[in-house]
């Protein structure tokens, strides 16, 4: 890299840092997209005069707000809610909604500025957000959880809209509080739009929606894997996460010929030494979207299955990983388990799984892998259908759907290869996924004036 490059980019992540002191997760997100893009800043430095980053890197708008509540004990609860609108450039604000524990403006600010890639690699008209609360779902009953969703409409309903931003599911934000959350929108703005996305059916919700990221997932792993003449067929896959992402990305896996030997959630991992199957899957789809279970109840259900508590699936033995639950659940160690024990494909299904060390292990390794950003972006794709189906008022069929799905899973991959191939034909998905992403991103900016 040349000298003035590196001079800049250091100067750029210290005051990155200086500016947003505590947000690891957000350095860390906008660190990696600022490394892979040196080279491209090295040959347009009139990026570097035009302050690109130091815009792409500063939210266009943050909300951040009181959400009041009263449990089913009448005893009154304050949660804290978010909306991060990172970037318009291509489109409105586009992405989802968190509800967890660990949420904080360092999570939501990484998010929405992955998502802005990401959307850019879609090829689709949709800009980055991102948002949530510290809400934890868990636990908490089904009108606990409408109260809680219609309260925080009730704020987050000024600044959306079809064409303004249109929010839709991330962790512990499925179908029932989509549905919640559309519900108070409508009551509240008097319109039946297409503001949310991961809508039910009957509603205005697209087929294949549910299913997207993680079938996705799997079309992208397709397009890797053939290009080292392999594919699915008999290999060895474990999976982390047992939500939206993990549940599909298993029975696509599964139909496409793969042994899936685990499943994850916060409290332990299951290992099925003779792989998921459609009877399985179904037990699993009923266990945690119906009863809302955990995933140890797996191994009462199927006694030759094995529960390790409190422990993640890295050291199972496999061809193929997909994490699929959440940031940072591939570290160091795991990585290292990982290549040692002969897995050669690391796909992610989660945004930022895995930590920096881990991804530097995995590229050194040679390894076939792949940053959230490029293989999960069939969900956000999906979205993106759907605000189409929507704006013309018309329902296509899970064929359709799925037709364009792959094709824009094939297109990101194409667009990963283009600008991620290295001399020696290692394809560095990172780079290629970034680059790609930011150079659609920067130009529209540019055209756009300073805004
Ligand atoms: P869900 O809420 O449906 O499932 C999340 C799963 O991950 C659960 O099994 C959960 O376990 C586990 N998990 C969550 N937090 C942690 C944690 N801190 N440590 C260990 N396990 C954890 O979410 P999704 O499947 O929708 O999302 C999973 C990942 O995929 C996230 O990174 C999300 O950002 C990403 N993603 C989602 C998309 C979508 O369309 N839904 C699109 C693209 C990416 P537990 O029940 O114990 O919390
Ligand atoms: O991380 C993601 O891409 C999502 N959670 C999906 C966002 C969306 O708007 O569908």
């Amino acid at each position: 890299m040349e000298k003035f490059v590196k001079t800049y980019i250091d100067a750029f992540m210290a005051e990155l840092v200086a500016r947003n002191p505590g947000e690891l997760e957000f350095h860390q997100a906008v660190g990696e997209v600022v490394g892979s893009v040196a080279p491209y800043l090295e040959a347009n430095p009139y990026l570097i005069n035009e302050k690109i980053l130091e815009r792409m890197s500063e939210p266009e708008r943050t909300v951040i707000f009181r959400v009041p509540w009263m449990d089913d004990h009448g005893t009154i609860r304050i949660n804290r809610g978010f909306r991060v609108q990172m970037n318009s450039a291509l489109g409105p604000y586009k992405g989802g909604l968190r509800f967890h524990p660990s949420v904080n403006l360092s999570i939501l600010k990484f998010l929405a500025f992955e998502q802005t890639f990401k959307n850019s690699l879609t090829t689709l008209p949709m800009g980055g957000a991102k948002g949530g609360s510290d809400f934890y779902p868990r636990g908490k009953s089904d009108g606990e959880v409408m109260r809680f969703c219609q309260s925080f409409m009730t704020e987050l309903s000024r600044h959306i809209g079809a064409d303004t931003d249109v929010p839709a599911g991330d962790i512990g934000v499925g179908g029932r509080e989509i549905g919640y959350l559309f519900g108070q929108y409508k009551r509240l703005r008097d319109e039946f739009s297409g503001t949310l996305t991961g809508k039910g059916l009957a509603w205005g919700g697209s087929l294949l929606r549910p299913e997207a990221t993680g079938y996705g997932v799997c079309y992208f792993a397709q397009e890797m894997l053939a290009g080292k003449n392999k594919s699915f067929e008999g290999q060895r896959v474990v999976i982390s996460g047992a939500g939206n992402v993990a549940q599909y990305a298993a029975q696509k896996a599964l139909r496409l010929g793969a042994k899936v030997l685990t499943l994850s959630d916060s409290d332990g991992y299951m290992y099925d030494p003779d792989g998921l199957d459609e009877e399985k899957m179904a037990y699993v789809f009923q266990l945690k979207n119906i009863r809302r279970g955990r995933i140890s109840e797996y191994v009462q259900k199927f006694p030759k299955a094995q529960y390790f508590a409190g422990q993640r699936p890295w050291n199972v033995p496999c061809d193929i990983a997909l994490p699929c639950a959440t940031q940072n659940e591939i570290e160091k160690a795991d990585a290292e388990a990982l290549v040692k024990n002969g897995c050669y494909a690391v796909i992610e299904g989660a945004n930022m799984p895995s930590t920096p060390d881990a991804i530097g292990i995995f590229q050194n390794a040679k390894l076939l892998y792949s940053p959230g950003k490029a293989s999960n972006a069939g969900g956000v794709a999906t979205s993106g259908l759907e605000m189409t189906q929507n704006s013309i008022r018309q329902h296509w069929t899970a064929e359709e759907v799925d037709t364009h799905l792959r094709r824009i899973m094939s297109d990101i991959h194409a667009s990963c290869l283009k600008y991620g191939t290295n001399p020696d034909g290692y394809i560095n998905y990172v780079r290629g996924a970034n680059i790609a992403g930011f150079i659609k991103v920067a130009g529209a900016m540019l055209d756009q004036g300073l805004v």
